[in-house]
């Protein structure tokens, strides 16, 4: 297993290329979670990185100024990058198109948001036969173990096959993967369900997630059986057995505890709190897109205020909106209700001294980020289906005094981890929520450090390099045991949620 190489395939390269102020062009190592992660293992067992650079800016480059800065960056990150070039309708069609406008919605149940143009399919094909076009030049079948990841790449090793071309490979899926009566809507249901079965391990975010592409195996592909119910089973089909696993993706837990303990975060989380004086705050922080249910929140926030009046003066909600495809209308048009209810909220329950909701539209440095997760006492992550959710570990993981409560959709991946600490809503339940509002800002001090405690336990425990190791001992070991059972989310009917005990 030591010795493989591993090449990681993903839509955008582990890379940033910007343009300076004197107009000279900039490297920069991507700084997501992935990176993070799998940094770290390709320098030491050596590898390379395929992907997108993720910007149109490059057709002013040369060849040759583009193979200086990749160098450098190769240099920086300290293994090889490889960038796939797509033209500008390869981009509309199989990123903003099939991915975005097709997959994202219906994976993540949302099917009345789909556009199922015919023309993207077409386009989605030819990008990741491109894609596996790079991996065969630049990979070997005997060294290398090719990582393929989301939903943009499901395609990259039926398209190897198709090249003649035999790797050996695993694909992760950081989306939903939804159940069969969405996914059948699907007009290439087929061809997508074969593809992914064309890889050597499969892996998903949660039980849930496995659960539904099994049932659609079992119902679409005669003759499939499952054998094995642990974290990794085997799927048969008549032609092709394959690995399939679960593999909740997590953060760099004790890098979020240390930067979070730093002066630097402090003494500007302490600002934060000395301008928002004499309350509790609440924290949403999520990328603009109508899966992460922020319009849903709003309302259950205003209700809140509006049965509870011990909260009026006592709360603000601090909502963070990352600004993410922006020129889509559909986003934009996202974008004007957030601000049209933050303004409406404000404008019915603002008093003198405190308005109740603190909108930001734009990105946050990590300092900032940190402070905002440091300071809050309640954080709001409520998406209506998100793959796993990775601002509600962040949160966890930067609660280092344990203060913080976490109110979590059923709906995020990360509540089967956390459900033992965090209180769990049902996001489209507005009274539900809010009543969770109340119970999290009545919580006594010794409730909070116990729940906060338990998960964080639970996230350091299994962090990003865990996860990295568990796919890659699934993958490239095939070492299919010691990997525990996981848990599955089920809500039971609470109390606290019961209509008659809360107020009308
Ligand atoms: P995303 O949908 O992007 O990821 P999420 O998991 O919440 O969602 O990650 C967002 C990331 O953006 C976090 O790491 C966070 O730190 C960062 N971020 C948030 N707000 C920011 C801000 N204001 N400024 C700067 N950075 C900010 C997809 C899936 C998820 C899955 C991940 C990983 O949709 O379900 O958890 O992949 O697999």
């Amino acid at each position: 297993m030591e010795t493989t190489r591993l090449a990681v395939v993903s839509n955008r390269l582990a890379i940033v290329v910007e343009k300076g102020s004197a107009g000279e062009w900039l490297i920069k190592s991507g700084s997501g979670g992935l990176v993070t992660a799998l940094g770290p293992v390709l320098r030491d067992r050596g590898g390379l990185w395929i992907g997108w650079l993720g910007s149109n800016l490059l057709e002013s480059l040369d060849d040759q100024a583009l193979e200086t800065l990749l160098a450098e960056g190769s240099r920086e990150t300290g293994y090889s990058l490889k960038p796939v070039e797509l033209t500008e309708e390869e981009i509309q069609k199989y990123y903003f198109g099939f991915s975005n406008e097709i997959l994202w919605p219906l994976f993540h149940d949302l099917p009345s948001r789909c556009n199922f143009d015919p023309a993207y399919w077409e386009v989605y094909e030819r990008v990741n036969e491109k894609f596996a076009g790079k991996i065969a030049e630049n990979t070997g079948e005997e060294e290398d173990y090719v990582w393929v990841h989301d939903y943009q790449l499901i395609l990259v090793a039926d398209q190897l096959k198709k090249m003649g071309v035999n790797r050996h490979t695993g694909f992760f899926l950081h989306i939903p993967f939804p159940p069969l009566d969405g996914f059948i809507r699907l007009p290439w249901r087929f061809q997508i369900l074969e593809a992914m079965l064309q890889y050597d391990l499969v892996g998903f975010q949660t039980v849930r997630d496995r659960r539904n592409f099994l049932d659609c195996v079992r119902m679409l592909i005669p003759d499939s059986k499952v054998i094995g119910h642990g974290q990794v089973a085997r799927c048969l089909t008549p032609r092709r057995e394959v690995l399939v696993g679960t593999f909740p993706i997590s953060i760099d837990f004790r890098q979020f505890a240390e930067i979070a303990g730093t002066r630097e975060v402090e003494d500007l989380a302490w600002i934060i709190h000395a301008n928002l004086p004499d309350r509790q705050l609440i924290l949403g922080v999520d990328r603009l897109d109508y899966t992460k249910g922020i319009p849903h929140r709003l309302h259950a926030f205003a209700n809140a205020l509006e049965r509870y009046p011990d909260l009026r003066k006592h709360i603000t909600l601090v909502q963070v909106v990352v600004p993410s495809r922006e020129d889509v209308p559909e986003y934009d048009a996202l974008k004007r209700e957030i601000e049209r209810l933050v303004g409406e909220i404000n404008g019915r329950f603002t008093e003198v001294g405190w308005t109740p909701i603190h909108y930001i539209y734009r990105s946050l440095s990590r300092v900032e980020l940190l402070a905002y997760y440091r300071t809050c006492e309640i954080a709001l992550v409520t998406p209506l289906k998100d793959g796993m959710n990775l601002v509600a570990k962040e949160y966890c993981a930067s609660s280092i005094e344990n203060n913080g409560v976490l109110i979590l959709s059923e709906f995020a991946g990360a509540a089967a981890q956390l459900q033992n600490g965090a209180l769990l809503v049902n996001p489209y339940d507005i009274k539900g929520v809010a009543d969770a509002i109340h119970e999290a800002f009545l919580m006594d001090p010794e409730t909070r450090h116990a729940r906060m405690e338990k998960m964080r336990r639970s996230i350091q425990r299994n962090d990003i390099f865990h996860w990295v190791n568990a796919f890659l001992r699934a993958g490239i070991a095939k070492n299919l045991s010691q990997f525990p059972r996981l848990e599955l989310f089920l809500p039971k009917p609470s109390p606290k949620t019961e209509q008659q005990k809360s107020p009308q």
